[in-house]
């Protein structure tokens, strides 16, 4: 298996974290999802992607992990299969994910806006929005764990968002306001399968022109 991205994403961070969790093997392609030549890989031209055995090339971080649910099994899967543990683990990651959609459109606002040009409307929706789930997410975080003893892909997910927060967008993950998140980011920065995907300094999106 092949995974496309740079692990700067927190969606590329996830599926690698997840792979390194199963222990299942896999190879890298640093591309950016700006390189011209993503669209060979993904027609969105995102990231990320894995090309799994037989040239089959899966888009979208969600639909990549329900794979790797798959090849884990029902007993290891960390995303329940079903019922009302499913339920809550799925509407963590509407949150998480939806809150990671939130940060990266600031930083992309930023980045290919200059200072003049740049919708600060929506820029102030976008953090609303991200403050909004980080106060849920947080107010209803268990330990140690998300969900107390179990360990899901909740925590690999806010894990993956606290340090796409601690790295690019430092402002919306202050120490000391999410005091919740801020411990279970520690632990989860403290795994081998997060220690193995900390982003290079040579992962970043293009510079600004
Ligand atoms: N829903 C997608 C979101 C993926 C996503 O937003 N990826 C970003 C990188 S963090 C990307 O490829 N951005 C480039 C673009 O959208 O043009 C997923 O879960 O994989």
């Amino acid at each position: 298996m092949i995974l496309v991205g740079q692990f700067d994403s927190p969606f590329v961070r996830r599926v690698a974290v997840t792979l390194h969790h199963y222990h299942l093997r896999f190879e890298r392609n640093r591309l950016s999802a700006f390189h011209p030549g993503m669209v060979e890989i993904n027609p969105l031209m995102r990231v990320p992607s894995l090309i799994i055995d037989g040239d089959e090339t899966l888009y979208d971080s969600n639909a990549i992990i329900d794979y790797l649910d798959e090849l884990a099994g029902p007993q290891k899967a960390l995303i329940p299969r079903s019922g009302d543990e499913r339920r809550r683990v799925l509407q963590v990651l509407a949150l998480a994910t939806g809150a990671m959609d939130k940060a990266i459109a600031v930083v992309y606002e930023r980045r290919f806006h200059s200072a003049h040009t740049i919708a600060h409307e929506w820029t102030v929706r976008c953090m609303a929005q991200l403050s909004g789930a980080l106060v849920h997410l947080d107010a209803h975080a268990g330990d140690p764990w998300y969900f107390g003893r179990k360990f899901t892909q909740a925590d690999i997910t806010l894990g993956c968002l606290a340090g796409y927060l601690n790295l690019r967008l430092t402002e919306a993950f202050p120490p000391g306001l999410y005091p919740n998140l801020e411990r279970l980011n520690e632990r989860c920065e403290a795994l081998d399968a997060f220690i193995e995907t900390r982003p290079a300094p040579d992962e970043f999106m293009p510079a600004k022109p």
